[in-house]
């Protein structure tokens, strides 16, 4: 039986915010953009929450739920060191640790002699070390695997510690709402709830072959996890080569002003999934892709040799789709911008051209 610890930080960019700066301790706090523009919320602390301001809100709607609410631009620097500080401290504990993004993580502690092997004790520990030298709190799941850990550390959130023991596990998954299930969205619950599904319990009352019919290979998968049976191994080797973002068009666009347009949000998009980047990641190149009316296809390549930090350019990525778009003039039916990652030892800015 595998011993597995899920970590998640309690409204991180606000906690960060927080620690910086304690008159933002006691009042309503969102961290993003501005309201009176386009802004959203990337998040806001749990005082805000009870006024129903949340995450990927829009600035504006924030202020009216909350007018006392205070605005903060985020520093993504700050959040990467904070993060970064967590990860030298789960170092401590074990070395099977799987990053998901700045402020989640799984460990494998099934085999560490840590605070006399338990599971339970090691989780109260990084989240005491975390307090003490990050200065920011984080919740923790304990379960004999991933998916019932990650259901598991948001059980108790602030600040809360939650363990389902094997012995448990029928009984916790039996109440468990299926939209607790890693990859149940809007559609699939919906979807279920239309099969008078709301529960796992209800779920394992189909048959895998059943929901494989109504799910295809996701319906094997929601048929385990209804039993809270749940084999991936925490992955130290999970490493992304590339992340990207692209939209394919309603209307064919045929102006570098509409390029312009599509390509701020797009970008807008990219900087949502970067946050995803585990904290030692780089990357080595901007690139962009258009596919024109025709259905041909051109991408075009910036090497860079920046941290997380320095591709954060819209401009950048405009000037390539207009320099990618000049090579036909056609119609545009689809725009994709991306990031390739990984380290890069080159010193100079390079212009990588190609075409297929
Ligand atoms: N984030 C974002 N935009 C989103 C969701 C999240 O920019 N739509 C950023 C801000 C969060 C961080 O990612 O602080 C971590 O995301 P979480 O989902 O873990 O949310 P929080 O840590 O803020 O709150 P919680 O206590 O619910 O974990
Ligand atoms: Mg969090």
């Amino acid at each position: 039986m595998r011993k597995i610890i899920h970590i998640d930080a309690d409204a991180f960019y606000a906690s960060v915010e927080e620690r910086d700066n304690p008159s933002l301790k006691h009042v309503p706090l969102a961290v993003g953009g501005n309201p009176s523009g386009r802004g959203v919320v990337a998040t806001c602390n749990y005082i805000a929450r009870s006024f129903g301001v949340h995450s990927a809100m829009p600035s504006s709607h924030a202020l009216r739920l909350c007018p006392d609410l205070n605005f903060v631009k985020p520093r993504f620097g700050a959040y990467r060191a904070a993060s970064q500080q967590m990860h030298e401290i789960f170092k401590r504990y074990t070395r099977v640790i799987e990053p998901l993004s700045l402020d989640e993580a799984y460990l494998d502690v099934s085999n560490t002699m840590h605070c006399k092997g338990s599971a339970t004790l090691t989780a109260q520990s990084i989240q005491r070390d975390i307090i003490q030298e990050v200065g920011i709190s984080v919740s923790a799941g304990v379960a004999p695997n991933k998916f019932l850990a990650k259901v598991a550390s948001d059980w108790k959130k602030p600040a809360g510690l939650f363990v389902i023991h094997p012995k448990d596990i029928d009984s916790f998954v039996r109440l468990l709402p299926v939209k607790k299930i890693n990859g149940v969205g809007k559609v699939t619950e919906q979807k279920l709830k239309e099969m008078g599904i709301e529960t796992c319990e209800d779920l394992s009352t189909f048959s895998e072959h059943e929901l494989t019919q109504r799910f295809g290979k996701y319906g094997r998968r929601l048929s385990e996890l209804a039993r809270g049976i749940d084999e991936r191994v925490v992955s130290v080797e999970r490493v992304r080569k590339s992340l990207s973002t692209e939209t394919t068009l309603e209307n064919n666009i045929q102006s570098t002003e509409e390029l312009d347009k599509i390509c701020k949000d797009q970008y807008t998009e990219l900087l949502k999934r970067a946050e995803k980047l585990k904290p030692d990641q780089s990357i080595s190149a901007r690139y962009v892709k258009l596919k024109f009316s025709d259905f041909t296809q051109t991408t075009m390549e910036e090497a860079l040799h920046v941290g997380l930090e320095s591709w954060q350019d819209e401009a950048a990525f405009s000037k390539l789709l207009k320099t990618a778009w000049e090579r036909k003039s056609a119609p545009v039916r689809l725009v994709g911008l991306g990031l390739r990652i990984g380290n890069t030892k080159k010193d100079k800015h390079q212009l990588d051209l190609f075409t297929n």
